[in-house]
C-alpha cells in the first residue's frame, strides 16, 4: 500500500501535514494536475475515527476534511480529493491513488511527488 511505497523509494514517508500553510502549499501544486487524487500519510486503521500520521503515530491536530468526510468506517486512508478541490477525504487504502512522499530530513514544504 501507499505507506510502504514511500519507504521503498528514497527512504521517504507519506506526506504529513501540520499546518494550514503546508496544506495550502500542497493543494496549490496539486491543482496543476487537476483530476487526480493523492494519498497523504494519515490513517484511522488502528482505531476507527482516530486519525493518526503514519510517520509519527500522532493524532492529527490540523485537518482539512471536505464536507461530509470522513464518511465510511471501511475507509481508513486519507487523500487530497480532486472532486473537493483537494480538501481531504477518506478512502480505502487499496485504491490506486498516487502517494505523495516526503523525505525524512526535509523542512516543511519540501516534498516530492513520486509516482
Ligand atoms: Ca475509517
Ligand atoms: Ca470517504
Amino acid at each position: 500500500m501507499a505507506s510502504e511505497y514511500c519507504r521503498g523509494h528514497h527512504n521517504s514517508h507519506l506526506v504529513h501535514i501540520d499546518t494550514d500553510l503546508e496544506n495550502r502549499f500542497i493543494k496549490d501544486r496539486l491543482r496543476d494536475f487537476k483530476i487526480k487524487s493523492w494519498y497523504m500519510g494519515l490513517t484511522d486503521e488502528d482505531i476507527e475515527g482516530i486519525w493518526k500520521w503514519f510517520d509519527t503515530d500522532t493524532i492529527a491536530n490540523f485537518t482539512d476534511w471536505a464536507p461530509s468526510q470522513p464518511d465510511f468506517m471501511a475507509e481508513d486512508c486519507a487523500i487530497f480529493e480532486a472532486a473537493h478541490d483537494f480538501s481531504w477525504g477518506d478512502v480505502k487504502c487499496t485504491v490506486g491513488f498516487i502517494p505523495i512522499c516526503e523525505l525524512k530530513s526535509a523542512e516543511d514544504c519540501e516534498w516530492s511527488i513520486i509516482g
